[in-house]
C-alpha cells in the first residue's frame, strides 16, 4: 500500500517585522523539524496582497523574512526556502480550490471576520479566498505536516476539508488514472489524491499573547510596539519591553493549574518555557512562588540570549541581498519541480488538456 511520504510545509507573510509570536509559533518549530523531516518553507508574498494591495517595500520584506529563516537556523540547501510567487502553480491550484471550496466555509473564518471588520463588502476577494490559497500552498506539495501558531488552526481544518472534498468529488477520475493513495479517514480506509494534512501546533506557547494585554494575540499590526518583541529588537529594547510587560500583583503560582485565569502570567511562563525548550511545569518548578521582579530579569536574559544572535545574523545576511535572492531562486526552482508534478496530475484528474 502506498502512503504519503512525510513532508513539512509552512509559510510566513512578508508583512512587517517578525515578532516573538512568529518565532515561537512557527520559525523555531521550522528549525527543529529539519532534523527529522524534509521541509519546504515559503515567504508567502501573494498572501501579503490580500489585506493591502500595495506594499512599497515588498521586496525588502521578502528578503527580511528569508534572512530571519536562515538566521534562525533553516538550512536552504538541505531543505527548500523560496518565495511563493516564484512558483505560479500555487495560484493555479488556488483557483481550482476556489471552485472546490464553498463561500460559506470562507465566510466562517475568524481571521477573515477580524481582518475585514465591519466593512466586509469592501474587503478584497483575495482576503476572503486567503484560506484557499493557503490550502494550495500546502497541497501543491502534498505536504503531510504544517507547523503553525494556534491562530492558523481553523485554516488548517479548512485545508483538510478542501482536500477531502477534492478527493471525494474526483474519486472516480483519481481511481481511473491510478493516482490515489490509501489513507485512513477516521475509521474508514479511503483512496485520495491529497493528504489530510496534520497541523503541528503543540508546545508551551502555541499562541503568544500581547505583552500589554494577555487576552490579545501578539501581532505585527498592534499599534503599540510595547505589545510585542520584534526579532530585530536590541537587548535593551527586549529588556525594557519585558520589564514593562503587564502582570498581576501575585507571585507566580506553585503549580501550572494556578496559571488559570492569569493570562499575563501564563503568557510569560509559556514564553520562558518555549524559549528554553522546557515545559511550563518545569518553569513553574523553578520559579513558582517568586515575584515577577525576580522572574522578569531571568526571562529578559533568556530572550536576549536566544534572539540576539538571530538579529545579528539577520543584519549580516541583509547586507548581502544578492545571496538571499540566490537562495530564493534556487529554492523556487526545486519547489517548482515538485509543484509542477502535482499540477500535471491535477490537470489530468480534472480533465484540463495541457
Ligand atoms: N502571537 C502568535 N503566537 C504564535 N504564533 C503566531 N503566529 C503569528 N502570530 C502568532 C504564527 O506565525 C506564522 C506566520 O504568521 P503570518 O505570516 O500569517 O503572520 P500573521 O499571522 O499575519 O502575523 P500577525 O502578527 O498575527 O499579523 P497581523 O497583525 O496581520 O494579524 C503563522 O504560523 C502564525 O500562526
Amino acid at each position: 500500500m502506498s502512503e504519503f511520504s512525510p513532508l513539512v510545509f509552512s509559510g510566513v507573510q512578508p508583512t512587517g517585522n517578525l515578532h516573538l509570536g512568529n518565532y515561537l509559533g512557527a520559525i523555531r518549530k521550522f528549525v527543529a523539524l529539519q532534523a527529522s523531516r524534509n521541509c519546504i518553507y515559503c515567504v508567502v508574498d501573494l498572501h501579503a496582497m490580500t489585506a493591502q494591495l500595495v506594499h512599497e517595500d515588498l521586496e525588502d520584506q521578502t528578503r527580511a523574512i528569508t534572512a530571519a529563516f536562515l538566521a534562525a537556523g533553516i538550512d536552504p540547501k538541505a531543505h527548500i526556502v523560496f518565495n511563493q510567487s516564484r512558483v505560479p502553480q500555487h495560484a493555479e491550484l488556488a483557483w481550482i480550490f476556489n471552485c472546490v471550496a464553498r463561500i460559506g466555509w470562507m465566510n466562517r473564518m475568524t481571521q477573515f471576520k477580524d481582518k475585514a471588520g465591519k466593512d466586509r463588502e469592501n474587503a478584497s476577494l483575495g482576503l476572503l479566498a486567503y484560506p484557499s490559497l493557503m490550502a494550495a500552498d500546502i497541497l501543491v506539495y502534498r505536504a503531510t505536516h504544517v507547523p503553525v501558531g494556534d491562530d492558523q488552526k481553523q485554516h488548517l481544518e479548512l485545508t483538510r476539508d478542501i482536500a477531502q472534498k477534492f478527493n471525494s468529488d474526483f474519486s472516480a477520475r483519481i481511481a481511473k488514472l491510478s493516482l490515489g493513495v490509501e489513507m485512513m479517514v477516521g475509521e474508514e480506509r479511503v483512496n485520495g489524491y491529497f493528504p489530510l494534512t496534520e497541523p503541528l501546533i503543540e508546545g508551551p506557547a502555541p499562541r503568544v499573547m500581547s505583552l500589554r494585554d494577555g487576552t490579545k494575540k501578539m501581532s505585527k499590526s498592534d499599534v503599540s510596539d510595547l505589545s510585542r518583541i520584534n526579532l530585530t529588537d536590541d537587548a535593551d529594547t527586549i529588556s525594557k519591553k519585558i520589564r514593562k510587560a503587564k502582570t498581576d500583583p501575585e507571585p507566580l503560582p506553585g503549580d501550572v493549574e494556578g496559571l488559570a485565569g492569569r493570562p499575563e502570567a501564563d503568557n510569560l511562563v509559556g514564553i520562558y518555557a518555549a524559549l528554553s525548550d522546557r515545559s511550563k511545569e518545569e518553569v513553574i518548578a523553578e520559579f513558582g512562588g517568586r515575584q515577577f521582579s525576580a522572574f522578569k530579569p531571568a526571562l529578559s536574559e533568556l530572550a536576549v540570549s536566544v534572539l540576539s544572535p538571530i538579529s545579528v545574523q539577520m543584519r549580516r545576511l541583509l547586507d548581502d541581498p544578492a545571496y538571499i535572492d540566490g537562495v530564493l531562486a534556487d529554492g523556487g526552482e526545486r519547489a517548482g519541480a515538485i509543484a509542477e508534478k502535482t499540477m500535471k496530475d491535477v490537470r489530468a484528474i480534472i480533465g484540463l488538456l495541457a
